[in-house]
């Protein structure tokens, strides 16, 4: 053959050009509001969940009203990852939902760019744990409002004001089993903490 080489050539040449940026962003909200399934929904890799059957022992802290038939739960995060663009991979680590396991957050906000907040219209109550927490540490964040069937629909301008949100917050609605669903959200995401960071390094006038 004259060209000896060209398969390695060739195989080479299927390489990235750039090893990818990879971004770490975390998924919260409340207890059984999509977070494991929006995870295993984009994940490339097997995604790594810690479930853990409830115990009878756990039923009296795990507040289970309205999700009644969920019968396994987050112990520590899921952990999965999704390639946007060649040269963009995210890392994303599901929060426990879990009042219990809130001495996790801390550990798993380290480096993070960003987060998903989802919530369910039928306790949206529950989001405000975690919002409170990204604003508080000025992580930011998108609210995904994860459509159950059954779950009543707002315009995402009421559940904005529900959930008391500054207007330059994303805020949509999505299907946390749907791939394409949750790329949007990603996506928006990553966009935000973008130019979030871009506003930071603007040079001050005076
Ligand atoms: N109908 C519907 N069910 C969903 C949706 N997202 C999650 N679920 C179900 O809701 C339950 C709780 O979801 P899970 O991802 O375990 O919640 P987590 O506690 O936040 O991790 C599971 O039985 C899911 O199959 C959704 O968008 N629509
Ligand atoms: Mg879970």
């Amino acid at each position: 053959m004259a060209f000896g080489r060209s398969s390695s050539r060739s195989s080479r040449a299927k390489r990235p050009l750039v090893e990818p940026v990879t971004l770490k962003i975390l998924v919260a909200g409340g207890f059984g509001v999509g977070k494991t399934t929006l995870v295993g929904a984009v994940s490339e890799i097997k995604p790594l969940r810690t479930e853990e059957t409830l115990t009878e022992a756990g039923r009296p802290v795990d507040d289970l009203h309205g999700v009644e038939t969920k019968s396994t739960t987050t112990v520590a995060m899921d952990f999965g990852r999704i390639t946007l663009r060649e040269d963009l991979v995210l890392y994303l680590f599901g929060t426990p939902g879990q009042d219990r396991f809130w001495f996790l957050w801390d550990e798993l906000a380290q480096g993070a760019l960003g987060a998903v907040v989802l919530a369910d219209t039928r306790r949206l109550g529950d989001s405000f744990a975690a919002i409170d927490y990204f604003e508080r540490r000025g992580i930011p964040f998108a609210v995904a409002v994860n459509s159950f069937e059954g779950a009543p629909r707002f315009p995402v301008e009421t559940v904005r004001a529900a959930l008391d949100l500054d207007a330059e917050v994303p805020l949509m609605v999505c299907d946390a089993r749907e791939r394409g669903s949750v790329k949007e959200v990603l996506v928006s995401v990553v966009e935000h903490a973008l130019t979030l960071a871009d506003r930071q390094r603007e040079p001050v006038t005076t």
